[in-house]
């Protein structure tokens, strides 16, 4: 028998904090809860709810991906120590993929607080500042709404990332002043603005209007600063040919004349054509809008052919001039850049350069009829489910070799119509990040494609798919190994090492099953397509398991510089 404990009336830091939380638009925590639940049971606000996953990765990424759907902050929080390293990868993707997630977790009781000393008590302040634009300890309960302001604030300040507040657990249930507080002062995503950004600009326009193949090189900050209905007027009136990079895939239709695709540095080799060449060859001016190194769109990527003019538009100073080193630099937001020009460009002497053999070769690259004995190959994944989602939806891809036949391939016809994290990539990312876009698209097909290694190292949450409800349709790409890292053992030495990639065989279907989840094995193009129609029309959480091979030889790999 439990003791009965006095409930307490006042208001705690706890019930203050969720309130806080809540009137900054946030309106779920995910995570997991530890000791601290003693003293906070995330009942006590109305509008905010608590979503329990099964590892703290899981609540990091769906709060990154929620956020970043949303354009506005979410949370997560961990337990103490283990929870607060588990959480610890979450952070970092939110970090490198610029994301507003306000992360928390509990600390052992302020008057016990010695890291490595007390149980479970580790340095997270310490340990979570590099991680983070904000990293604070609540040291007086009364403080905690003005701690979640500056969480709040400093995470939406681009580059845009994660802020971090430690919650000593006596803290947390201490009493506060009741005594109403101000509502915080909201306001969108905000970054830097030159003084003479339009004097910068108004050089960019002059190089665009001189420039006969101008391209524009589109990163997610476009989509941050709420940026795409004025880029697709921009692109529509000049006839500008859009790349981007992985995630800003989307901005512009799949089949917009104009959308020249996303690029990779595998995709010359997967291709087993010159791809880059052809998109960026003949191009005289590349304007990098949103640009950010992290989304790994390298400018040794676009350096081909003659040098081209680079033009950086960006809310913050360049990070490294050594790798970028751009002709104008216009430190402003896309938003405001586009608004500009889009008043400020006259007559353009530009022609969109041909790409048609780059896109006869994807054509026939995806077309692929053949069936092939020991697996399908990717592109026949990717293409299939492309047919059946139609750019409809969200595409969600983990982190392996299939990831770059998504960013090649995959159809994306809005924002973040295909999701994967371009900066951290850390493999397991796929499942929460599909469970994150589901909740924020309730309405949308969401599809995760991720491989046997990355799937396995974070299913159990594949529970939380089917405690939650959420009718994600998930293909698992099954080649009982680390497909990518074979990948790169072959570049550096000519040859595999299996102990260092190869796993045993896992039955997924099986194991969608034991978490109370349907699924089916499909080994064709056609089972595929009739499994993924399915999944689509019966909106419960469904689970396809194809088996794959890579073939590895023949394309170029130089872009990846092994
Ligand atoms: N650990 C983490 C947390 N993240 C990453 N990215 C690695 C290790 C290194 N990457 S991408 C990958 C690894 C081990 C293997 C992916 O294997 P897969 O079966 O999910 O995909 P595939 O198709 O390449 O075999
Ligand atoms: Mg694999």
């Amino acid at each position: 028998m439990h003791k009965t404990v006095a409930v307490k009336s006042a208001t705690t830091a706890a019930s203050a904090l969720l309130s806080r939380l809540h009137e900054h638009g946030i309106e779920r925590v995910f995570g997991i809860v530890g000791r601290e639940a003693a003293a906070i049971l995330f009942d006590e606000t109305p509008g905010l709810e608590f979503v329990l996953t099964r590892h703290e990765f899981t609540a990091g990424v769906m709060a990154d991906v929620v956020a970043r759907i949303t354009n506005r902050p979410q949370a997560c929080f961990a337990t103490l120590g283990p929870g607060m390293t588990n959480l610890s990868t979450g952070i970092a993707t939110s970090a490198l993929d610029r994301s507003p997630v306000i992360a928390m977790a509990a600390q052992s009781e302020s008057h016990d607080l010695f890291p490595n000393v007390t149980h479970q008590c580790l340095d997270s302040v310490r340990m979570m500042a590099p991680l983070t634009k904000w990293c604070g300890q609540l040291e007086r309960g009364d403080d905690i709404a003005d701690l979640v302001d500056s969480a709040v604030s400093a995470s939406m300040v681009e580059p845009v990332g994660p802020s971090f507040l430690s919650l000593p657990v006596d803290l947390l249930a201490s009493a506060v002043s009741d005594e109403p507080k101000e509502p915080p002062v909201t306001s969108g995503i905000r970054g830097l603005q030159d003084p003479d950004w339009r004097r910068e600009a108004d050089e960019a326009i002059r190089l665009l209007q001189e420039a006969e193949h101008p391209v524009l090189v589109v990163g997610t900050a476009t989509i941050r600063a709420e940026a795409v209905e004025l880029l697709r007027e921009f692109v529509e009136r000049h006839q500008i040919p859009v790349i981007t990079t992985y995630v800003a895939k989307g901005v512009l239709r799949h089949d917009h004349p104009m959308t020249y695709g996303a690029v990779s540095g595998y995709m010359d080799g997967i291709l087993d054509f010159p791809a880059l060449d052809t998109l960026f060859g003949p191009a005289d001016l590349i304007i990098a809008l949103g640009y950010d190194y992290a989304e790994d769109l390298r400018p040794s990527m676009w350096q081909h052919g003659d040098p081209a003019k680079v033009v950086r538009v960006s809310p913050t100073v360049n990070p490294i001039p050594r790798v970028l080193t751009p002709d104008v630099d216009v430190i402003v937001d896309a938003r405001s850049f586009l608004r500009h020009a889009l008043a400020n460009t006259g007559e353009m002497r530009n022609t969109p350069h041909d790409v048609e053999p780059l896109r006869a070769r994807v054509r026939e690259f995806l077309s692929d009829p053949q069936e092939y004995a020991d697996g399908m190959r990717v592109h026949q994944v990717i293409d299939t489910v492309n047919s059946v989602v139609d750019g409809r939806g969200t595409i969600v891809s983990d982190i392996g070799y299939f990831r770059h036949f998504g960013v090649l391939f995959a159809q994306a016809d809005q924002p973040y119509g295909f999701l994967t994290s371009a900066g951290c990539s850390s493999f397991g990312y796929g499942l929460p990040a599909a469970m994150g876009a589901q909740i924020a698209r309730p309405d949308q097909p969401v599809v995760l494609i991720a491989g046997d290694g990355g799937f396995h190292s974070n299913s159990a949450d594949l529970e939380t798919v089917a405690r939650l409800g959420l009718p994600l349709v998930m293909v698992v790409v099954n080649n009982d190994r680390n497909g990518l890292i074979e990948l790169y053992q072959n570049l550096g030495h000519g040859k595999s090492h299996d102990p260092a990639v190869g796993f045993g065989s896992v039955d997924f279907v099986a194991l969608a099953k034991a978490n109370g989840i349907d699924g089916e094995h499909a080994r064709t193009r056609a089972e595929l397509a009739q499994a993924l129609r399915k999944a689509t029309e019966v909106r419960r959480p469904y689970l396809v398991e194809v088996p794959i091979a890579y073939d590895f030889g023949g394309g170029d790999f130089g872009a990846l510089d092994v």
